[in-house]
């Protein structure tokens, strides 16, 4: 196939600037997934970020989406709005104004005091200012204050999953979606400490949707982009999550919706 040929059979894509491990592009990735949209994918270092992400988001935070007609998104839930826009196949997006404001109250919480408490939790060393950092059983104290502080946050939140399974109502929500990598993180850090405490509900929606092919897809390892690379396209095709919208919301052929078990609420 020619070269010219091959550019037409490759329609340009929106670029996401992404990292792996990153909760804020995790978000970004899932809603891309669930909405059949499509992006080229480039796995950064972020250390050593691409100057051609720099140059399209100064500001040199992960997830970054540059849309085909230049346009850039650079926060992570205008991201996920922008995808599900075009296809919420989900309905994670609220329908009522007032659900709308009950999520974004959810999500700025968690973006606001919880992450704060959660770096402090797993990465006690970066605020030796906060303590004195060279006494090992106080940074062991300021980690576990600040995993309390987040562990209270944890409680409300497994009030609203005994309601229903989910955070917003009884299905995912934008909110569900935007939090869980975070919840995520913090469970991790702990993983035993956190199956022990009494929240059994939070520890379900957690553990189902790591178990899920939505979760498996918006995972899965790419090697860091390099420039002239040829272009990872994100879903992969055969995932079965990269439809084309309109389409049913037979997403993920065969599950319960996010991928989820039909057992896990
Ligand atoms: N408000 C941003 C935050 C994104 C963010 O802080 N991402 C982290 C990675 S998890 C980052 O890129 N940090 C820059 C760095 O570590 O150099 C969003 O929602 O997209």
């Amino acid at each position: 196939m020619s070269q010219e040929v091959a550019a037409r059979a490759e329609p340009t894509l929106p670029i996401l600037y992404s990292f792996r491990r990153c909760p804020y592009a995790m978000r970004a990735r899932l809603a891309i997934a669930i909405s059949g949209q499509r992006c080229e994918l480039r796995e950064i270092v972020l250390r050593s970020k691409p100057p051609e992400m720099l140059a399209a988001s100064p500001k040199a935070t992960v997830p970054v989406l540059v849309l085909p007609d230049g346009s850039v998104i650079e926060q992570s839930l205008d991201i996920m709005r922008w995808a599900l826009r075009q296809h919420d196949p989900e309905g994670w997006l609220p329908a009522a104004s007032a659900g709308l404001e009950a999520q974004q109250a959810l999500i700025a919480a968690n973006d606001g005091a919880f992450k704060g408490e959660l770096d402090r939790y797993k990465y006690p060393n970066r605020y030796a200012g906060e303590h004195a950092g060279q006494n090992q059983a106080f940074v062991k104290a300021f980690a576990e204050a600040h995993r309390s502080s987040a562990a209270a946050w944890l409680m409300e939140l497994e009030a609203l999953l005994s309601r229903h399974g989910w955070l917003c109502g009884p299905s995912a929500s934008l909110a569900d979606m935007a939090i869980l990598p975070f919840v995520r993180q913090f469970a991790h850090t702990d993983a035993s400490w956190f199956a022990a405490q009494p929240w059994p509900h939070l520890i379900r929606w957690l553990a189902g949707w790591e178990s899920g092919a939505l979760f498996a897809r918006v995972m899965d390892k790419y090697p860091p982009w390099r420039a002239g690379q040829a272009r990872v396209v994100f879903p992969p095709v055969d995932s079965g999550l990269a439809i084309s919208p309109p389409a049913s919301s037979q997403a993920i052929q065969g599950s319960s919706p996010s991928g989820m078990g039909a057992d896990s609420h």
